[in-house]
């Protein structure tokens, strides 16, 4: 085994340059999973949404991690402890450069997208959020971006407020921009919709709120495996997402807040290490962001989420984009050619995901016979109900999109669309 190269605690790493180009084959050799078959026929992967497979990068960093540096992290002073601590601090680091953040103490290691969500809910929302006052969401919020806010206002008495989508599915900003009242006390909605693929205007959103003095938290659950992002920029309030949908390991995922909010924030659960000490009289918290962290932490999810993040890095996010912007412009065309299909979300801007419905056959169908010919889809409410129920359909099939899917894999997804025309003719 060779050494592996250390960091400096205090130095945030900078971002592996991009290798020109995107050959879609060589990316696809890194991913050991694809390889394999799936009912007779070479596997075609569309659930990305779901969760991203996982580059042999990220199973290398993991697999290291417990063979060279595992201990449990800012309790021991030896050796593998300190080095553990120093693989975990890093990763935190990576993830400020990833998202553009001021420091390294505004990324909050949690569980992931959802649990993100509830920290806030139950934090912040719990302090900020009184009798008679509102929450502003979407209608194309995924469940966990509307669930956490519901159990806020029914225990505050406070009014959870929707702003409606158009038939594109996209945001009617002049129905937000109304919403926004002197009682809003949050603003909350996702970057890009998981059932219909749509990207919010966020940063205009952004302002919109901040005119009014409003805080706002973006789901970028569906956003960081696509696109560039920078918190900054953006000047969200913050911003969550998981680590298993952008080509990381599951468990680990990211909240990312203003210091000046987090700071006023109370802890979200209590346990070692978000403590500076502890009496049965008084606990004083400890600093930013490890108020937030209770307990052993993931420490080989958050090295696995560096890899990935560094990984994507290499690919270069900008290159990621155009590539998949131009598989789902190809496969946009592709199933418009297939009379009785319905898109669901057809937005102008759009990222990575395909919802369609067909007429006479259900989803579900779609989806085992799709299966059948190897292709793995999504079928179901997508954890959106009130999007379906805004569409008027119980549930959609959903191709999502990543880099290492091919035109290829297009075809036989339209090859195997016609077969389900087939058999429901
Ligand atoms: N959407 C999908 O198939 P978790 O489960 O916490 O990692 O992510 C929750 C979540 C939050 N917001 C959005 C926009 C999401 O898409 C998701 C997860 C998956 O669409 C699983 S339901």
């Amino acid at each position: 085994m060779t050494a592996v190269a250390r960091l400096p605690w205090d130095h945030v790493p900078a971002p592996p340059a991009a290798v020109p180009g995107f050959d879609v084959e060589r990316v696809r050799a890194d991913f050991p999973i694809l390889k394999q078959p799936a009912h007779g026929h070479q596997l075609v992967y569309l659930d990305n949404a779901a969760t991203a497979q996982k580059p042999k990068a990220v199973l290398d960093a993991i697999l290291r991690y417990y063979e060279h540096d595992n201990a449990n992290i800012h309790r021991g002073v030896h050796y593998l402890s300190e080095r553990a601590t120093q693989e975990y601090e890093t990763a935190r680091k990576v993830v400020q450069g990833f998202l553009h953040a001021g420091r390294a103490s505004e990324i909050i290691f949690v569980r992931s997208t959802t649990e993100a969500i509830n920290l806030v809910a139950q934090t912040y929302g719990r302090v900020h959020v009184g009798r008679g006052d509102e929450v502003l969401i979407t209608a194309m919020e995924h469940h966990s971006n509307i669930v956490p806010w519901q159990l806020l206002c029914e225990e505050k008495e406070a009014k959870l407020r929707v702003a409606p989508i158009n038939d594109e599915g996209e945001l009617i900003l002049e129905e937000f921009e109304a919403l926004l009242g002197s009682r809003t006390k949050i603003v909350a909605f996702s970057h890009v919709s998981n059932a219909l693929g749509t990207v919010n205007p966020v940063a205009q959103l952004i302002r919109r709120a901040h005119a009014r003095n409003i805080p706002v938290l973006v789901d970028g659950a569906q956003a960081v495996p696509h696109m560039a992002v920078n918190v900054e920029d953006l000047d969200c309030d913050f911003y969550a997402f998981s680590g298993h949908k952008m080509y990381g390991p599951t468990g680990i995922g990211v909240l990312y807040g203003k210091t000046a909010l987090l700071d006023r924030m109370p802890p979200y659960q209590g346990g070692g290490d978000m403590i500076s000490s502890v009496s049965f009289e008084k606990t004083i918290y400890n600093k930013l962001p490890h108020k937030f962290e209770a307990g052993t932490p993931d420490m080989a999810g958050a090295v696995g989420l560096r890899a990935a993040i560094e990984y994507v890095q290499r690919l270069g996010l900008d290159a990621i984009a155009a590539y998949e912007h131009e598989l789902l412009s190809y496969a946009t065309e592709k199933v418009a050619e297939i009379p009785e299909l319905r898109l669901i979300g057809t937005a102008s801007q759009k990222a990575a995901v395909l919802s369609f419905v067909m007429n006479g056959v259900h989803p579900h169908d779609i989806g085992t016979i799709l299966d059948q010919e190897g292709i793995a889809v999504r079928t179901g409410h997508h954890c959106a109900q009130p999007v379906m129920q805004r569409f008027g359909v119980d549930a959609t099939a959903r191709a999502s999109i990543a880099f290492y899917n091919t035109k290829e894999e297009i075809d036989r997804l339209a090859a195997g669309i016609e077969k389900v025309r087939e058999v429901f003719g």
